[in-house]
């Protein structure tokens, strides 16, 4: 006889496995689009070229212009690199800790964003920017809009890499109430055009193993920043 306790519902966030009725292909808004395992065909050569690019550059936890850490490890490569200090957010050319150039951006990387923009509907877009974020369990990213690129025609690409993280998707004012979008390792969201200004963030992240990133979740953000 099944018992009350066989009834209770799964808890969806703590399974860390795929829901097969969720599609491949889910629209979030008109411009947004996840591609769901996207780039899981592609993770060796990623994790590869993510390997060689933090030889090159530290993670590390830089501060929000209000002073306070950011709970997320940050790193950049390509031509312009993302930062954040006393003096605001903005990219540039060099990586402050270091005064160098950032490592160039690697080729898989740069493929696998302008595939999966096409993919979305953006035929000609290649970045010049992949911020890396390394999520710790705990670590968030509070509800933002993307607004220090140069030219906003070009989308945002983002990719999920390790333990799953809750994204927040909400809508072109800071309090209309954020969709919520579980994202697993391989997870590609893309999002430009009327979506392109939508303020979103990723929740905090809950402990969980992946085989090959262990606690951590990455994210590649690649962009049009210049
Ligand atoms: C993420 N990151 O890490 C999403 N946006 O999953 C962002 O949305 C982001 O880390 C602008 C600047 C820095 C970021
Ligand atoms: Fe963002």
């Amino acid at each position: 006889m099944p018992t009350d306790k066989d009834r209770q519902p799964v808890n969806l966030d703590l399974f860390v496995g795929r829901d097969p009725l969720e599609p491949e292909r889910q629209v979030l808004g008109p411009g947004a689009v996840l591609l769901r395992e996207y780039a899981a065909e592609r993770d060796g050569t990623l994790l590869a070229a993510l390997d060689q690019v933090l030889q090159a550059v530290p993670l590390r936890r830089m501060s929000t212009p209000g002073g306070r850490p950011m709970s997320v490890a940050t790193a950049s490569c390509g031509t312009l690199g993302w930062v954040t200090d006393r003096r605001g957010y903005r990219y540039q050319g060099s990586d402050p800790a270091s005064g160098r150039p950032w490592p160039p951006m690697p080729e898989a990387f740069a493929q696998l964003a302008a595939d999966a923009a096409a993919e979305a509907g953006y035929p000609s877009f290649r970045p010049d920017s992949c911020l890396i974020n390394r999520y710790a369990p705990g670590a968030r990213m509070g509800l933002h809009q993307d607004r220090d690129e140069r030219d906003m025609s070009h989308p945002i690409v983002s990719v999920s890499l390790g333990v799953p993280a809750v994204f927040l998707f909400g809508g072109l004012r800071r309090n209309e109430r954020p969709q919520r979008v579980r994202l697993l390792h391989g997870d590609v969201v893309i999002w430009g055009g009327a979506s392109r200004l939508r303020f979103h963030g990723v929740a905090p992240l809950k402990a969980a193993c992946h085989p090959r990133l262990g606690r951590y979740r990455i994210n590649l953000t690649l962009r049009r920043a210049g």
